[in-house]
């Protein structure tokens, strides 16, 4: 058993981000198991959800002539052209079935403002709202976060990063985690850019003893 001052954060464990979801990452499915097996040892376990309206722009399919993987200027930030994923209330946006969702103490929904995107679990891409993550945490004196899910180049690396610079020491579960990988490098390139940052890599196999 973690510590009573340590939660995990399970970032964006959804249908859409799943081999054969709308946004696939590889092998997305093969870390769920790990997830599952991780939470028992937690008495705080956190999980992500993205949850975008339709008319997100994000989604290439709300630019015309746009594709995804293009990055455009949205309001004065870059952003990534994604297909449409995880829209509110579909199936896609849905944890995936496999998840003990039982397990979980909160929710944190992000995305939801269609003119902004938000990778982080803690605040929107451009930082300016919170979604309440960490002053949530903080109430629950929870003082070390440890991070795994999907994807590890986007989501995953921006709650990290965002858990550092709120002041929680920081593991990420390096085996637990994939990427998208979209320019080949981004997966390895993120974590060593969360290594550098201060986060502690660690594996599940070390979690779980
Ligand atoms: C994510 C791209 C778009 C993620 C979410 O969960 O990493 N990536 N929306
Ligand atoms: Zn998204």
């Amino acid at each position: 058993m973690q510590g009573l001052t340590t939660a995990l954060i399970l970032v964006d464990l959804q249908v859409d981000f799943m081999p054969t979801g709308m946004l696939p990452v590889a092998e997305g499915d093969r870390i769920v198991p790990l997830a599952n097996r991780l939470m028992g040892e937690y008495r705080t376990v956190v999980a992500t959800q993205d949850w975008h309206p339709a008319d997100h722009q994000s989604f290439a399919a709300n630019h015309p002539w746009r594709k995804p993987g293009q990055v455009i200027d949205l309001h004065g930030l870059p952003q990534v052209l994604w297909p449409i994923h995880c829209v509110q209330g579909t199936w896609g946006a849905e944890f995936v079935s496999e998840l003990r969702t039982e397990g979980i103490t909160q929710v944190f929904q992000k995305g939801t403002d269609p003119t902004i995107d938000s990778y982080s679990g803690f605040y929107d891409n451009g930082h300016r709202r919170a979604t309440g993550l960490a002053g949530w945490l903080r109430e629950r004196r929870i003082e070390e976060v440890h991070v795994l899910g999907l994807a590890t180049d986007y989501c995953v690396k921006f709650t990290a990063l965002d858990a550092l610079r709120e002041g929680f020491r920081t593991c990420l579960v390096v085996d637990a985690c994939r990427g998208v990988d979209l320019v080949p490098g981004d997966v390895d390139r993120a974590i060593a850019e969360m290594a550098a940052a201060g986060v502690v890599l660690t594996s599940s196999a070390e979690l779980l003893g």
